[in-house]
């Protein structure tokens, strides 16, 4: 017999800039910033997919803490909460909340599924991995009264993204988002050291049908016309041949959009071209280091390593074709020492780089750098809300905590002052010309 549940998925409220408050301030100060800010934002695709994998008969809601307050006294039987690691402390207040007042609380997302017993320590049950298989068949569990304690996806078959349904973004509508965030692909095979992310897709680069991409895009579009959509991938353009019949796919839908990948996509020029004309506007490069040293150890095969001679040839070649780079530096990282801040800003700069994107090495539970900090003795705190990567969190050999959160202002400093803004937009308008043939 079939039992209606009252759902309720929740995005905590993260702790965003933890206690970096010289860098809080920039941020509130800086006009640069302000904009920069007002993108970075929204929410993640994970609770409109679930609230897609759940059955029709059961009444579902999403709560965006970012956007509303949560309700504590609206009758439901289950609450699912999702979070990266500086969500967890605001996920346990809540499930500790609903959980005194007798609702069945259910965690999933990058920190339950590499931390699941911390997580357990506060909600009834766990969720490890994707969720298409495990979160049908918990809520059969709880129709049933058995739900177990755990569901991890490594005891089902692999994930078919081809067959997944459509995210319930309708659920969402009404909170006025600057950028939507879709998911197309998951999983990265380049596998980076501090990254934890592969935790929860594997290892397995595997893609949704173009398709069912353009069905997400134009469902995004129609319920948000103004909005930007920005790709919630890792590593957006690993299958060239997948990526251009996306394109073929998504010809007819105009919309603006960003994506993440590597620099690869530079070798491609009939690539960018088409990527442009078809509205991508800002790709994000995970660029991490102009140390060589430093980029050898984060790939077990050296992959970012050999291309940093090259980088300012692929920079030139993805801005060149009218898509703006959003480059993302780490600081913390072995061979940085006091110097580092200035190399940075200074590549940024003599590069044109449009926007960047500087943050300390965090050392996320589940990633193979925190199992190295772990044996070297170098985690300074595991207070989650301060893994914000705006807060250093590691000891470094050469820099003190304090240092590494001042350089961070250094290099934002620099790469957003007004002469250099000025510059850089001089150089944009230019390229745009050229571009237009003029
Ligand atoms: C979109 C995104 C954002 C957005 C929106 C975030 C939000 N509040 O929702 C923005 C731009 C704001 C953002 C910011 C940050 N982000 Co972010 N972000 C992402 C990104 C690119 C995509 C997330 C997404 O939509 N995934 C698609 C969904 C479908 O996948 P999923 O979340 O994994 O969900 C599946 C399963 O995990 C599971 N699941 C998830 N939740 C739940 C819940 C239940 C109940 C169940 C049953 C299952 C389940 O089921 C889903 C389907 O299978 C991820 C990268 C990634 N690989 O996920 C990084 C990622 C989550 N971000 C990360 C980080 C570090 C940050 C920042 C802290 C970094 C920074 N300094 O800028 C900031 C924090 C800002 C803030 N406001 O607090 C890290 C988190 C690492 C960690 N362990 O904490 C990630 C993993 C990037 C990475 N590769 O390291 N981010």
């Amino acid at each position: 017999m079939r039992r209606r549940l009252r759902i309720l998925l929740i995005s905590p409220r993260g702790a965003f800039l933890g206690r970096n408050d010289a860098f809080r301030e920039y941020m509130e100060t800086s006009r640069e910033m302000q904009t920069i800010l007002h993108y970075w934002n929204g929410l993640g695709a994970a609770l409109p997919t679930i609230a897609g994998l759940t059955p029709d008969y059961h009444t579902i809601s999403i709560c965006d803490e970012h956007v509303t307050p949560i309700d504590f006294d609206a009758p439901l039987d289950v609450v699912g909460l999702t979070g990266m690691t500086q969500q967890a402390p605001r996920a346990y207040e809540i499930a500790d909340e609903f959980r005194r007042r007798g609702v069945y609380v259910a965690m999933g997302g990058i920190h339950a599924t590499v931390l699941p017993d911390e997580a357990l320590g506060h909600v009834d049950t766990v969720f490890t991995g994707e969720a298409e298989h495990t979160w049908p068949l918990f809520l059969s569990d709880v129709e049933r009264d058995r739900p177990r304690r755990r569901y991890d996806q490594a005891n089902y078959p692999a994930v078919d993204l081809e067959t997944i349904p459509l995210p319930r973004y309708d659920l969402v509508a009404a909170n006025d988002y600057p950028v939507v965030w879709v998911q197309a692909t998951r999983g990265c095979p380049l596998d980076c050291e501090f990254c934890a992310a592969t935790r929860v897709y594997g290892s397995t680069y595997r893609h949704k049908g173009v398709q069912q991409v353009a069905r997400e895009i134009t469902e995004v579009k129609r319920l948000w016309r103004h909005s930007q959509v920005g790709f919630a991938d890792d590593n957006m353009f690993v299958n060239k041949r997948w990526v251009r019949a996306l394109l073929d796919e998504l010809e007819s839908v105009p919309f603006t959009w960003y994506a993440q990948s590597d620099v690869s996509i530079s070798e491609h020029p009939d690539l960018l071209a088409r990527l442009h004309a078809n509205g991508l506007r800002i790709l994000f490069v995970g660029l991490e280091s102009v140390n060589g040293t430093n980029l050898e150890g984060i790939n077990a095969n050296g992959w970012k390593a050999r291309r940093l001679a090259r980088y300012p040839e692929a920079i030139a070649a993805i801005q060149g074709a009218g898509i703006g780079i959003y480059a993302s530096f780490i600081v913390g990282m072995d061979y940085d020492t006091d110097a580092t801040f200035e190399e940075i800003a200074a590549f940024v700069n003599a590069n044109n780089i449009m926007g960047t994107q500087v943050t300390i090495l965090t050392p996320f539970p589940g990633s193979v750098l925190r199992a190295r900090m772990e044996r070297e003795g170098r985690i300074a705190s595991s207070d989650w809300s301060l893994y914000t990567a705006w807060n250093a969190v590691i000891r470094h050999r050469r820099l003190t905590e304090s240092e590494l959160e001042a350089g961070l202002l250094t290099v934002y400093r620099s790469v957003y002052s007004e002469n250099e803004l000025r510059r850089r937009a001089a150089h944009f308008k230019q390229l745009f010309l050229n571009l237009a043939g003029r």
